[in-house]
């Protein structure tokens, strides 16, 4: 019989753009000793190694996963490690090396330690070209063309499976672009939305690699981690999806969030050199339907693209001011 309460956490992917700030925000819930932080070989920021236990691990390896496991006696697995679109179409061996190796490896370890709780994120990359593009419906085909997006499926699958097998309970959301001023995302195709917000302080203009009118789904930080929290929480008998919740926020293009920023900063200015991650961000939808997550575990997104671009400018103007604009 499965343990039922969260209590001991395990973060994978930790060093990570959204695994840096869940950590903080799961220690500040959970207890800083019971969130066990986890990454492969990126160093932790000072606050991540200071405020609880970090470990090296690669969740490719189940050996290294399953020692973390029985050292703290993990009952939950917020699983964030994972290779993103643009490196994974770099190198499509190493993401789903990662990505499906990893997955599978701490769903087995959620069944050998009959585990409380897993969860595991999906992402907008499960689509592809064909499917309806604004509003994209929560039940559609999912016919992806990038690597990570074929992880993304596979693993949405596998995790359906092992609910519906084996009783595991196992919670996930389609993430859409996020967007955070704290740590800088790595190898994704949204990435240009964190990107021109530390330039535009920087150096006052902008080099985007999507062109002017990519209209991709894109949430703020807070929302994401608030909504990835929520779900865990959730009342498992209430759900009726499990693996793969659209999570939705806004939708814009570059030359929307441009325009947004030149009215903080007048004499902003973006050029477009679109490069391979267009033909990545052309198979994605402009807009997804969240109502199941709506519905199922009441989702609510707080920012929307105008409170978030003011208060990005807002954290990133003080950090540059303090001389730390890049950490
Ligand atoms: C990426 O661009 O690859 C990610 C994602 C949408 O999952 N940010």
């Amino acid at each position: 019989m499965a343990k039922k309460e969260m209590k001991k956490i395990l973060v994978t992917g930790s060093v990570g753009q959204i695994g840096s700030e869940l950590t903080m925000e799961l220690r500040k819930r959970y207890g800083a000793e019971n969130v066990i932080a986890t990454g492969r070989k990126t160093e932790p920021s000072e606050e991540l190694r200071n405020s609880g236990p970090f470990h090296f691990i690669d969740v490719s390896r189940i050996e290294t996963v399953e020692e973390m496991i029985t050292k703290y006696d993990i009952d939950t697995v917020f699983h964030m490690a994972a290779i993103l679109s643009a490196t994974g179409e770099k190198n499509p061996q190493l993401c789903w090396n990662v990505n499906m190796n990893g997955t599978i490896n701490i769903l087995e370890l959620g069944l050998k330690y009959e585990m409380a709780r897993i969860i595991i994120p999906s992402s907008i990359a499960v689509w592809g070209p064909g499917v309806p593009l604004e509003n994209t419906p929560q039940e559609t085909v999912l016919q992806p063309t990038t690597m990570y997006g074929v992880t993304k499926v596979c693993g949405e699958l596998l995790c359906d499976y092992y609910v519906a097998r084996f009783g595991l309970d196992i919670r996930g959301l389609r993430y859409p672009g996020i967007i955070s001023y704290k740590t800088l995302p790595g190898g994704g195709t949204t990435d240009y939305a964190v990107e021109i917000f530390y330039e535009a302080i920087d150096k006052g203009r902008y080099k985007c690699f999507l062109g002017p009118d990519t209209k991709l789904p894109m949430m703020y930080m807070p929302d994401c981690i608030e909504g990835t929290i929520q779900l865990a929480e959730a009342d498992f008998s209430k759900l009726k999806h499990h693996s793969n919740f659209n999570h939705a926020a806004m939708s814009f293009t570059p030359a929307e969030l441009a325009a947004e920023i030149k009215k903080h900063i007048p004499e902003f200015e973006i050029t477009y050199e679109p490069d391979y991650r267009q033909k990545i961000a052309d198979s994605w939808p402009n807009s997804i339907d969240d109502s199941a997550a709506r519905e199922e575990w009441g989702w609510r997104p707080k920012w929307d693209l105008a409170a978030m671009t003011e208060d990005m400018l807002k954290h990133l103007r003080e950090r540059h001011a303090a001389g730390k604009l890049y950490g």
